[in-house]
């Protein structure tokens, strides 16, 4: 593929008759850091939005190792190969962001999958900071969407930010645990807990497979000491092994009951109009964040201010006082 930038018309063409190259170098453009790119990017957004909203978008989230990318790759195949559905795999991975690393791994370990021609997988950009990260994949299922993939799966290490903000690209959450680790019912994943719409207990195999039940069991216990996300909604806990694919079409049946339930009230419609309105104030963070670290006004303060912050002569608020009144000249 040649190098150099489309016009907003040709990369909207492609993408609208599923052109998987001409996908990918969109998604590079969303993706990239030049002004210019980001001005063409919006441009291309806003053309493609009336095309985009179909799908249905679920997020994969879980410890490290417990089991998402495999279990991305053997629901994926299901949905491609036995419901004829058109998958993409999106992945927002804090990691890679720190390492400026892109995560190969998920690329080789879904090999498989890749090789569908009704599945597209992208990895996580290589570049930025977590926001841009997950802001530029919430554009990503856009194209995605106006290129005709009715199912948009983004894993995310459970670790951290990258999940809160995953949450807010999604309509199901999918929490991922493994039996054993020493996490149950301690409190430790009250957080992750919170944003789940459906949880499963992964690895439900071989000598593994009466602990994932006895988890299974302790998890569904422990959820019903959650505050419900969607009135309506009591969070759902399966077991699965993405070897054996035990419990794989049903826990899609249990997307696709969470769905329904959603649909059948405001829920639905109301989630993506708040994530609408999430977004739009992580856009105007990210914005404003960039013109404070260009200001002159604030370059010229900064050594100062940090300087007597660092010594304790100055406190952290008032040093921050200072620089907002140095950006906005009052
Ligand atoms: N027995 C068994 N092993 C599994 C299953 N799913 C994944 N594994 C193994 O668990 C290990 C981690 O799986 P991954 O799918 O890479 O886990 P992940 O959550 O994507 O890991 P990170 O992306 O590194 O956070 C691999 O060695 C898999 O082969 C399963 O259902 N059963
Ligand atoms: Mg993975």
């Amino acid at each position: 593929m040649a190098r150099g930038r489309l016009s907003v018309e040709a990369y909207a063409a492609g993408v609208r008759a599923g052109e998987r190259a001409v996908l990918a170098r969109a998604i590079t453009l969303v993706e990239s850091q030049r002004a210019d790119d980001q001005a063409l990017a919006r441009e291309l957004v806003a053309e493609l939005q009336a095309d985009a909203g179909g799908s249905l978008r679920v997020g994969v989230t879980g410890s490290p190792g417990a089991g998402k990318s495999t279990l991305i790759e053997a629901l994926g195949l299901h949905l491609v190969r036995d419901l004829g559905r058109r998958v993409a795999v999106l992945a927002v991975d804090p990691s890679s962001v720190r390492s400026g690393g892109s995560i190969l791994g998920d690329k080789t370990r879904m090999q498989e999958l890749a090789r569908e021609p009704r599945a597209f997988i992208r990895p996580s950009p290589s570049l930025g900071e977590l926001g841009g990260v997950a802001r530029h994949t919430r554009e990503t299922v856009l194209l995605c969407e106006a290129s005709g993939f009715d199912v948009v799966l983004v894993e995310t290490v459970g670790v951290g930010q990258s999940e809160v903000m995953v949450a807010q690209l999604v309509d199901c959450f999918l929490v991922l645990m493994l039996a054993g680790a020493g996490d149950e019912l301690q409190g430790i994943k009250r957080g992750i807990l919170e944003l789940a719409d459906i949880l499963a207990i992964t690895k439900a195999d071989g000598d593994n497979t009466a602990a994932a039940e006895r988890a299974r069991a302790e998890y569904a216990l422990a959820m019903r000491l959650i505050r419900p996300k969607h009135p309506g909604w009591s969070v759902p806990v399966v077991t699965t092994s993405s070897v054996t694919g035990a419990g794989l079409a049903a826990l899609w049946q249990t997307v696709e009951r969470h769905r329904l339930a959603l649909q059948s009230g405001p829920a639905w419609q109301a989630q993506r109009e708040a994530q609408h309105v999430y977004w739009l104030w992580r856009a105007i963070e990210a914005e404003l964040m960039r013109r404070f670290a260009a200001d002159p006004a604030v370059l010229a303060r900064r050594p100062e201010l940090e300087a007597a912050v660092r010594s304790g002569r100055l406190s952290p608020d008032h040093a921050a006082a200072e620089l907002l009144a140095a950006f906005t000249g009052r």
